[in-house]
């Protein structure tokens, strides 16, 4: 069995069973796709994400590790019961809601659209269930320590529900586009709702890709599917490719948090095992700093940002 191996710098190595030992039916490396592109042609090209493990008292550490990695990756940093709560409060809902069992494709003729009123997701990031699981504190510590700071929570949080089978999934990009009319300082966090292996849709990072200059960035936006310029492209083994570098690869478990750089390119791996994958991704900014005004008002799948 081919595993790629993880960065031996420091910290806690970690392996992925791309081979499907922990998946619902077998995955090997060479068939992960994003958007139905492959994302690697030969398991080498892939990298696996370290976990951040020594804790958050050593706050040198924490913010050695985030410049290092354009990310840090905090297993069971949440209660897995909390996470599990809310999937199944999510899936729930929308069940009795009259709803048909099962996922919703996204972009079904009869579906609403993704996000926005009158879809699942839109209703459900205006629940206190929801603002209450994206107040946990221990986010905020994770922020606090990044960022250096007291941080503040953005409203704009946005919920994320990927089918099986639909071959679609967040194209490469950065954050910073996104959120580049406040201040600089800002972090994300992606946060799965529910386990989240390869196959069911994970967030991957091209390594070391927040030390990329802007100019560099402009080189993989000529194959696009898309018209907004802010993208980049959505042929992930292309973009690996054409910057040489590798796309790093991670299971997560409910309770696991990923904080990672506006700068960092990142994108999703499309959903190929039978488990709809959702997440949520929040952003926090120093409490004393600007706002991008775009992020100010709770999150609908209309809003044009
Ligand atoms: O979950 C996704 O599909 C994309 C998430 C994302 O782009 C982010 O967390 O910044």
């Amino acid at each position: 069995m081919k595993r790629p191996q993880s960065r031996s710098a420091g910290g806690a190595d970690e392996s992925v069973d791309v081979e499907g030992a922990a998946h619902e039916s077998p995955l090997v490396a060479t068939q992960l796709t994003s958007n139905g592109s492959p994302l690697v042609s030969d398991t080498n090209d892939l990298g696996v994400l370290r976990a951040y493990s020594d804790g958050l008292s050593d706050h040198r550490r924490v913010r050695e590790r985030y410049d290092e990695d354009g990310y840090l990756l905090c297993r069971a940093l949440l209660d897995r019961s909390d996470v599990l709560a809310l999937r199944s409060a999510y899936f729930s809902a929308a069940r009795s809601s009259g709803e048909p069992p099962g996922p919703l494709t996204m972009s079904g003729p009869e579906m609403v659209p993704h996000g926005v009123a009158g879809h699942r997701a839109h209703s459900f990031v205006r629940t206190p269930e929801f603002q209450a699981f994206t107040s946990i504190p221990a986010l905020r510590d994770v922020a606090a320590v990044i960022l250096a700071c007291e941080p503040r929570l953005l409203p704009r949080q946005i919920l994320r529900e990927y089918s099986p089978g639909s071959n679609r999934a967040s194209r490469a990009h950065t954050d910073h586009v996104y959120i580049n009319r406040g201040t600089k300082n800002v972090v994300t966090a992606w946060i799965p709702i529910g386990d989240c292996s390869l196959a069911s849709g994970s967030l991957v990072y091209l390594e070391g890709s927040h030390h990329l200059q802007p100019d560099e960035l402009d080189a993989v936006r000529a194959v696009t599917d898309r018209s907004d310029p802010r993208r980049l492209s959505h042929d992930l083994g292309w973009v690996a490719r054409r910057l040489g570098r590798r796309w790093l690869v991670g299971d997560y478990r409910a309770g696991d948090v990923v904080f990672h750089s506006p700068h960092m390119i990142h994108a999703t791996l499309d959903v190929s095992g039978t488990m709809p994958r959702l997440s949520t991704d929040v952003r926090f900014i120093p409490a004393t700093e600007e706002a991008d005004e775009r992020w100010l008002e709770t999150w609908s799948g209309d809003d044009g940002n």
